[in-house]
C-alpha cells in the first residue's frame, strides 16, 4: 500500500520496566514534542494518538532469578499486545512510542497474531547496537530489555515467550538484524548458534547500507508484512546521545536515512517500535528530533521527492 494511504495510530508506553537505566519512561512525550503526529500526517491518510499505555510503575529491584522485574515486563508486554494487535485488526499501522526494548516482545507478539490472521509473511527489520539475545543463563544484566529476540524466538520464561498464552515463536528466519556493534559473549555463542542473520557495523562498513538493505529486504514480496523495531541506539552516539546504552561507531545521518529510503521503498511497513529512546539524557530533545526526521523518511519522504 503506497504511505499516502495509510493510516497510523500511535500508541505510548511510558515505561524503562526492561532497562538499566531509568528515563525511557519519559520517551513517548518527547516524540510528540518532537513533531511525531504532525510530520506522519503529512505523509499519510490519517493520523491518531492513542495515547499512553498505563502499565505498573518502576520498583526498581535487583535482578529475580536472571531477570529484573519479570512481572512487570509481562503486564507491560500484555498491554502493547493487546492495543497493538486492536489497531492491526483495524486496519491500521501501529507505532509504539517507548518505553525500552523489552516492548519488542508484545509488539512483534501482535504483528505474528495479525499475520497469522491475515495470511501475511512477517519480516522483522531489528535495527539496534545490540543483538538484545540474551537469556536468563548468559545476561550479564537481568535487563529484559536485552532479551527480547531470545523471548521471542521461544528462550525466556514461558510467560513472555508465550505472552497471552499465544502459540508458536517468531521463526529465526524472519529476523535481520541491522546496525549491530555490541554483542556479549555469551550471547555472541547463541547468536552463531541459533544462525541469526545480521548485518553488523563491519558488515554494513564493507558492503555499505545500500547493499545491506538489499540482502536485508531480499525474499519479500507483496504479502510482506515489516515490521520495523527501531531502537534509538542504532544511531551513532554523535546524531542521537539521548540513549541509555550508547556505543560509537553507528550509522551516520545518511546511512540511516538511506535505511529508512530503502524501507519506504518497498510500501510493505506494517508496524513500527519506536524504542529506548531516553530524554533525561538528551540534548534539548534533539535526538527525538533526529528520530523524527527519519520516521518521515521511514513513510515516504524522499520517495515522494524523487517522483516527477
Ligand atoms: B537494548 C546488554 F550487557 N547486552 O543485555 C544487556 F551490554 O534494547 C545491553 O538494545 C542490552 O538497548 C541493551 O544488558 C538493550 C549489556
Ligand atoms: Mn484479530
Ligand atoms: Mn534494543
Ligand atoms: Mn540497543
Amino acid at each position: 500500500m503506497s504511505e499516502r494511504r495509510k493510516r497510523v495510530s500511535l500508541v505510548g508506553a511510558p515505561t524503562d520496566i526492561g532497562a538499566g537505566m531509568r528515563g525511557a519512561s519519559m520517551g513517548p512525550e518527547a516524540l510528540r514534542v518532537a513533531g511525531i503526529h504532525a510530520a506522519l500526517a503529512a505523509r499519510v491518510a490519517e493520523v491518531e494518538d492513542r495515547g499512553n499505555l498505563g502499565g505498573p510503575g518502576n520498583p526498581w529491584q535487583k535482578p529475580v532469578s536472571g531477570y529484573r522485574h519479570l512481572p512487570e515486563v509481562v503486564s507491560w508486554n500484555l498491554l502493547a499486545f493487546e492495543a497493538l494487535h486492536d489497531v492491526l485488526a483495524a486496519g491500521r499501522l501501529p507505532v509504539l512510542l517507548g518505553g525500552d526494548h523489552c516492548l519488542g516482545i508484545g509488539s512483534i507478539r501482535a504483528a505474528m497474531r495479525h499475520c497469522r490472521e491475515t495470511g501475511k509473511h512477517l519480516r522483522v527489520l531489528w535495527l539496534d547496537a545490540h543483538a538484545d539475545f540474551n537469556t536468563p543463563a548468559i545476561t550479564p544484566s537481568g535487563n529484559l530489555h536485552g532479551m527480547p529476540l531470545a523471548c521471542l524466538c521461544g528462550m525466556g520464561p514461558t510467560e513472555l515467550v508465550h505472552l497471552a498464552g499465544e502459540p508458536g515463536r517468531l521463526p529465526i528466519e524472519a529476523l535481520r538484524l541491522i546496525g549491530v556493534r555490541s554483542v556479549d559473549e555469551g550471547e555472541r555463542r547463541l547468536v552463531h548458534e541459533s544462525r541469526l542473520e545480521v548485518f553488523d557495523m563491519r558488515f554494513i562498513d564493507e558492503w555499505g547500507m545500500r547493499h545491506t538493505m538489499e540482502q536485508a529486504l531480499s525474499g519479500i514480496d507483496e504479502n510482506t508484512h515489516l515490521h520495523v523495531s527501531f531502537d534509538v541506539d542504532f544511531l551513532d552516539p554523535d546524531l542521537a546521545p539521548g540513549v541509555g546504552t550508547t556505543v560509537p561507531g553507528g550509522p551516520t545521518y545518511r546511512e540511516a536515512q538511506l535505511c529508512m529510503e530503502m524501507i519506504a521503498d518497498t510500501g510493505l511497513l506494517g508496524s513500527l517500535d519506536i524504542v529506548e529512546l531516553n530524554p533525561a539524557l538528551d540534548e534539548r530533545n534533539r535526538s527525538a528530533l533526529v528520530v523524527v526526521d527519519l520516521v518521515e523518511s521511514l513513510f515516504g519522504k524522499s520517495t515522494l521527492m524523487r517522483m516527477g
